[in-house]
């Protein structure tokens, strides 16, 4: 992790150790649970073994579910005024099959969870899978890979990335 030095080119990159000191919220949708709750799971399996506490008594990681990926952005937001966490992520799966208005609540959730983030300051990972079919949606949760280990991953690097950026 770099450091700012006066005259000196300064380079900075998260870290995926020592996450004993961040506080993580995670955001779930239940609509396709199937698909949600294995993103969740991946996500905190990767997060505990990179040492986060995962466990009923942790106090470094919180979970909210909400109805579906269009809700997802308010509770993240609410979350992240709280000043309470470093890193937020967002977990939903948008199925075209399913759904007519499959583009607004796609639009709606990657908006909504871009202007969390950038209004807060308070970096939010986006974990909305969007896929045409529910094998796809799978696939992407668990039965090739899961790419909530992923999320879990980049919730890291991003939080301790924005730790070691100068503040302004
Ligand atoms: N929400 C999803 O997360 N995924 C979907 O595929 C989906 N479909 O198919 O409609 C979906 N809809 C619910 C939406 O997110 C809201 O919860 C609902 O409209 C209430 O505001």
């Amino acid at each position: 992790m770099g450091e700012a030095h006066f005259g000196s080119m300064a380079t900075f990159e998260g870290r995926f150790t020592d996450s004993q000191d961040l506080r993580i919220a995670v955001v779930v949708a239940r609509f396709n649970d199937l698909v949600t709750g294995k993103l969740l799971s991946g996500c905190l399996d990767c997060l505990a073994r990179h040492g986060v506490n995962t466990s009923d008594a942790s106090t470094q990681l919180d979970v909210a579910w909400v109805p579906g990926s269009f809700e997802l952005p308010i509770v993240a937001q609410q979350l992240a005024r709280s000043g309470r966490y470093q890193v937020l992520i967002t977990l939903g799966a948008v199925i075209r099959g399913d759904t007519p208005h499959f583009d607004v609540v796609v639009s709606e959730a990657s908006k909504g969870i871009a202007a969390v983030a950038r209004d807060t300051g308070v970096p939010v990972i986006f974990g909305v899978l969007t896929t045409d079919t529910m094998q796809q949606a799978l696939e992407r949760a668990g039965i090739k890979s899961n790419l909530g280990w992923s999320y879990g991953l980049q919730a890291l690097e991003m939080g301790s990335l924005m730790r070691a950026l100068p503040s302004g």
